[in-house]
This record gives C-alpha cells, sequence and structure tokens, in this order.
C-alpha cells in the first residue's frame, strides 16, 4: 500500500490535450500548470516537442515559470524525440512504447526483441546525456500485451539500472482492478523500482484501476481535470481525490482541496464542455439531498448521508425542498433560516401543499418560501 507515499502525474497538458475539443494556448498551459501547481499535484506531464513547434515552446515556458511541481515530457522511444526533449530543460522524461500484439502488428511493426533493443538504446542515450533527469520507462496497451514479453521488455530495462520509474498504461481502459494489482504486484516485487499507473476510462474502472494500482504498491497516478483525454479520457484527478479521501482524509491532506472546484471549471470553460452532473465532488448534484428521510437525518447530522464533506472543497450542501418527496424537518429548516418560527402543525400543512403542487410541477425556492411568508403572516 502507498496511499501515504504516491505522486500524482498530473497529465491534462499532455493526454488532456488529446481530448476531442482540448487545445491549450500558451497563457492557458500557464494559467493550468499554475492552479495544478498551487493544488499541489507532484508533476505536471507536457506534450511532447516533438507534436509541433509550440509544443517545444510552450514546455519552455512552462518549465522557467518556475513552478513547484516537476516537469515532463512524454516521448516515443526513439532518439530524435529524445535529443528534443532534454533540449527542453524539462525535469523528466516518460519514454513510452507498445507491447501489445495489435499495436506491434498495426502500429510500430516491431518485435520484442526489437523493441528491447531500441529500448536499451534510448535509456542509455538519455542517461548518458543527462545523468540526473528522472528517466520512466513504460509499455503502452500493457493489459493486452503477453505477460512474457511484458516481463522480457520491463526486466531488460529495469536490468540497465537506469531508469527511475516504469510505467503501466492500460490505454484502451480494458483492464479490472484485480489484473491492475497483479501487474503492479510483481513490478514492484520483480524490479524495486516506482511504479506509475495510466488507466483510461472506456469501460469505467479508470478510479477503480488507480486505486488497485496503489494498494499493490504503485508509487505514481496520472490523472487529468474532469478525466479528458483521448476517446472518453483517463483516471480524473477529482475523483481519484474522492477516492483517496474515502478511505482516509489524510490521503490527501497535502492537496489545497478547495482549489478542485476552480480547477474543474477552468478545464470545462477552456474545452467549452459541461461538468457532468455526476461528477465526484463538483458535479452540480454532488451535494444535493432531496428525499424527506435523507434531508431529515442530513440535517441532524450530514455524516449519515455524506462522505464527503462539502466544506473540505470549499463548496456548501443544499437541501432541496419545493418536491413532492420532501419532508416537514427540511422545510421547518427553511422556515427557521427565513426567521419564522411556525408550529409543527403549521410546517406540515405547508409541507402537505408543497407535495400537493410539485405534483403537479416542482416548486422553486422562492416559491416555497412565498408559501411560508404567507402562513406566517396568518
Ligand atoms: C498515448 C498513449 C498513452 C501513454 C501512457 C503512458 C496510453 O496516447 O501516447 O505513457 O503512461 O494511454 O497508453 O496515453
Ligand atoms: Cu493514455
Amino acid at each position: 500500500m502507498t496511499f501515504d507515499r504516491y505522486s500524482i502525474i498530473e497529465s491534462t497538458l499532455r493526454e488532456g490535450e488529446q481530448f476531442s475539443t482540448a487545445s491549450f494556448s500558451t497563457s492557458q498551459k500557464l494559467d493550468i500548470a499554475g492552479l495544478l501547481d498551487e493544488f499541489g499535484v507532484e508533476m505536471i506531464e507536457m506534450t511532447s516537442p516533438s507534436a509541433s513547434p509550440q509544443s517545444e515552446a510552450d514546455i519552455r515556458t512552462v518549465v522557467q515559470s518556475g513552478l513547484r511541481a516537476r516537469i515532463l515530457t512524454h516521448i516515443r522511444c526513439n532518439r530524435d524525440d529524445a535529443i528534443r526533449a532534454l533540449d527542453t530543460g524539462v525535469h523528466g522524461l516518460d519514454i513510452v512504447i507498445g507491447t501489445s500484439p495489435q499495436l506491434m502488428r498495426h502500429s510500430h511493426g516491431k518485435s520484442i526483441a526489437q523493441i528491447i533493443d531500441v529500448a536499451l538504446e534510448v535509456v542509455s542515450f538519455v542517461r548518458q546525456q543527462s545523468p540526473d533527469i528522472v528517466l520512466r520507462f513504460s509499455t503502452e496497451d500493457t493489459f493486452r500485451s503477453r505477460e512474457s514479453d511484458l516481463l522480457r521488455v520491463y526486466l531488460a530495462v529495469a536490468d540497465t539500472g537506469m531508469v527511475n520509474r516504469l510505467g503501466v498504461a492500460d490505454t484502451v481502459g480494458v483492464a479490472t482492478p484485480t489484473q491492475v494489482h497483479s501487474m503492479v504486484h510483481q513490478l514492484v516485487r520483480l524490479t524495486g523500482l516506482d511504479i506509475e499507473f495510466h488507466g483510461h476510462n472506456d469501460s469505467g474502472c479508470a478510479i477503480a484501476n488507480a486505486c488497485a494500482a496503489l494498494e499493490a504498491g504503485a508509487t505514481h497516478i496520472d490523472t487529468t481535470v474532469l478525466g479528458i483525454g483521448e476517446r472518453n479520457g483517463i483516471t480524473p484527478l477529482g475523483g481519484l481525490i474522492a477516492r483517496l479521501y474515502t478511505l482516509n482524509r489524510t490521503y490527501v491532506s497535502k492537496y489545497n482541496l478547495t482549489l478542485l472546484p476552480r480547477i474543474d471549471r477552468l478545464i470545462a470553460d477552456l474545452c467549452q464542455i459541461e461538468i457532468p452532473f455526476s461528477n465526484y465532488i463538483t458535479g452540480a448534484s454532488a451535494f444535493i439531498h432531496k428525499a424527506g428521510i435523507h434531508a431529515k437525518a442530513v440535517l441532524a447530522n450530514p455524516d449519515t448521508y455524506e462522505i464527503l464533506k462539502p466544506e473540505d472543497f470549499g463548496l456548501n450542501r443544499e437541501i432541496a425542498i419545493g418536491h413532492r418527496l420532501t419532508g416537514w424537518n427540511a422545510i421547518r429548516e427553511r422556515s427557521l433560516a427565513l426567521g419564522l418560527h411556525l408550529n409543527e402543525n403549521v410546517l406540515r400543512a405547508v409541507t402537505q401543499t408543497v407535495k400537493k403542487r410539485a405534483d403537479v410541477k416542482a416548486l422553486t425556492l422562492s416559491e416555497v418560501d412565498a408559501l411560508l411568508m404567507e402562513v406566517a403572516n396568518g
């Protein structure tokens, strides 16, 4: 278990740029990186300098902006990409090469022996050029690769003693938590190196898989804000935070949690998307309680139906009262908030009126308020 000593590799500026509607300008990248740094992510991964001239210039700009977070860039496993990346002054390189039969055949066309050759060549080259750079080697599509192939590649790379970290990538979002646990556990045991997990969300397991990776000893988890990335994206930053917070609040106390709503809002606006209603922590309904039974209990003690405290994220809970499932306890709470001291019979009668009217159409809060004022004024 590494819940007490993991790092977040925030990849909104790399994987996130691969999201259908994402395209960040230099100043937007600086805003995003600055906010993520203030939040406290340990590392920020940026698009390869080989992608475009602006991508290259932006790495230099972000590196020079002097953030506390370490800046990484993500490159293919070849010498030219490595040369360009080293030249930007980044603090770390994330190298990746596909090992699944699908990618070997249809993407780069190399055999496992050739993959090992090129991996060793590039890793040695980088280490020779830069003794101190933090170097990560990852296989792509790890979970559709043959286990024997993976172990050959990982062990050959680990044996060089030149990499700091190995990455496993659920590139197509196919892995289950059990599979992730088993793969990470094996690599921890066999290599003793830091292990990074990168998981896509095609089948909805990206957060659970990241959690399983940490349970198995992974030291680094890749996230993006709102989970943006290729297709439907990867482990979302807020979702990972919610998962770890609910295991133990201290696992996320190193982060500035009240910035999360601003971070999610920024990316939603820049990508011109809505924050999903179902989003962890920042979804519009994440802290709205509705049914009378829930409202009554939450008013007595929020712990009854809340595992995340909205105030820890700078947010408020809301009790919805203008609907047919409402209860008189919630109506009483609202009347007290309005400074009205109504007796139980009156409150119960107002509650019945609300339910009856809401059977036709839900009431707004001001409509409920008007009803309360009306009875209060006799
Ligand atoms: C990609 C693939 C990648 C790499 C992940 C990693 C994936 O788009 O280049 O290097 O950790 O999902 O496999 O994002
Ligand atoms: Cu990815």
